[in-house]
């Protein structure tokens, strides 16, 4: 059964690779997605993730990676070399070891109306630095916590996939925190209060072996430290999140309690979106769950581009009842579509067990 409950924007996709700058000459942006959303300064804003590569030549796959000095270094395979397997389009693999197809870094883009968005002039971008980020930063997700603005954001390079933190008050100056999660773990979400005078964070540690691809909840008494580790969400056999489950943003309060959308994936790669419902005072319990996916790929730009069936979301704006998510579509494109909160919470199934 369909319970999309998502009003796409008209203009979707409203953000395309072509919309924007390559940030070097001779290179292509070939994904525009999953940005990270906040509000400053009576806009609302975009950390968009921007995946570059150089264009491609007949017969070769180059990818660029950072330097630990901070400049560019561009890797190039022959295309028809055996060692080579690029099954995955994110991901290229080469004797053994990986890498990725294209190098991401952050821009900052703003809107009066949360639908068009305009680059800064001169452009923004927030870039992979040190060791921990020669891959490149991707999936930003944004809290604000007092005065602070924290981004929490997948930091890659050859060592595994961490969640780095920067913080700024003013989006000019920023703070680098370094990895607060070790790999292999992304999808971080802060929640922007504390509870019980701590912080807590959603995060998404993988483990190959037992375990899988499941969300956590810590907690910390300085965004830095992290402990008390719980599970939170597994995947669920045989469903539409069969293989994984991330957060998204921020949790969102409610007088229900805590309302997190979520993505789920199955083993094809097909992601969509969910919801939990956490007790407000201790968000280890899960009180509710999507049972059906609340956004599926649908529209032809959700089905099909650089990893088609793909919708993926990290940022968001609440007004009342109104949650306006922002999303990669397919990982080739930003798109925006409108809920209910209200409608959200309706459509989740209780959690055998769970009382409020
Ligand atoms: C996965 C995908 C890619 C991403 C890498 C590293 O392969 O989510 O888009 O670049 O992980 O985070």
């Amino acid at each position: 059964m369909n319970q999309d409950l998502a009003e796409r924007v008209a203009r979707n996709p409203i953000l395309r690779p072509q919309d924007l700058r390559p940030s070097a000459p001779g290179f292509e942006i070939t994904c525009l997605l999953n940005p990270g959303v906040f509000q400053f300064d009576h806009k609302t804003w975009l950390v968009v993730r921007v995946a570059e590569r150089p264009v491609q030549m007949p017969g070769k796959t180059s990818f660029p990676v950072l330097t630990p000095w901070g400049g560019m270094e561009i890797l190039e395979f022959n295309s028809s070399d055996p060692r080579l397997d690029l099954s995955d389009p994110r991901v290229i693999s080469y004797d053994g070891r990986d890498y990725l197809t294209t190098l991401s870094h952050l821009r900052l883009l703003s809107s009066d109306d949360g639908v068009s968005f305009r680059e800064l002039e001169p452009p923004q971008r927030l870039v992979g630095n040190g060791e921990l980020e020669a891959f490149g930063i991707e999936d930003c997700r944004v809290a604000r916590i007092d005065e602070t603005y924290c981004l929490t954001y997948t930091q890659v390079s050859s060592h595994g996939v961490g969640v780095g933190l920067r913080t700024t008050r003013d989006w000019k100056t920023f703070v680098h925190e370094g990895m607060i999660f070790p790999p292999h773990n992304k999808d971080c979400a802060l929640f922007e209060e504390r509870i019980g005078g701590k912080y807590f964070a959603l995060h998404r540690p993988s483990s190959p072996e037992l375990g899988g691809n499941y969300i956590w909840l810590a907690e910390s008494p300085d965004l830095i430290h992290w402990g008390r580790h719980r599970c939170v969400a597994l995947t669920r056999e045989n469903c539409w999140d069969s293989a994984r489950v991330g957060a998204g943003a921020s949790p969102i309060r409610t007088e229900e309690g805590w309302l997190e959308i979520y993505h789920g994936a199955t083993s094809e790669n097909r992601y969509c979106l969910g919801a939990l419902l956490l007790h407000l005072n201790q968000p280890w319990r899960v009180l509710a769950r999507s049972g059906e996916p609340i956004m599926e790929p649908l529209a032809p730009y959700e089905q099909e581009g650089f990893l088609g069936q793909v919708i993926f979301t990290n940022g968001q704006v609440v007004e009342g009842d109104r949650l306006t998510i922002y999303y990669g579509a397919a990982d080739s494109v930003i798109c925006a579509a409108r809920m209910s909160i209200a409608s959200i919470i309706g459509s989740l199934a209780a959690v055998k067990g769970a009382t409020a």
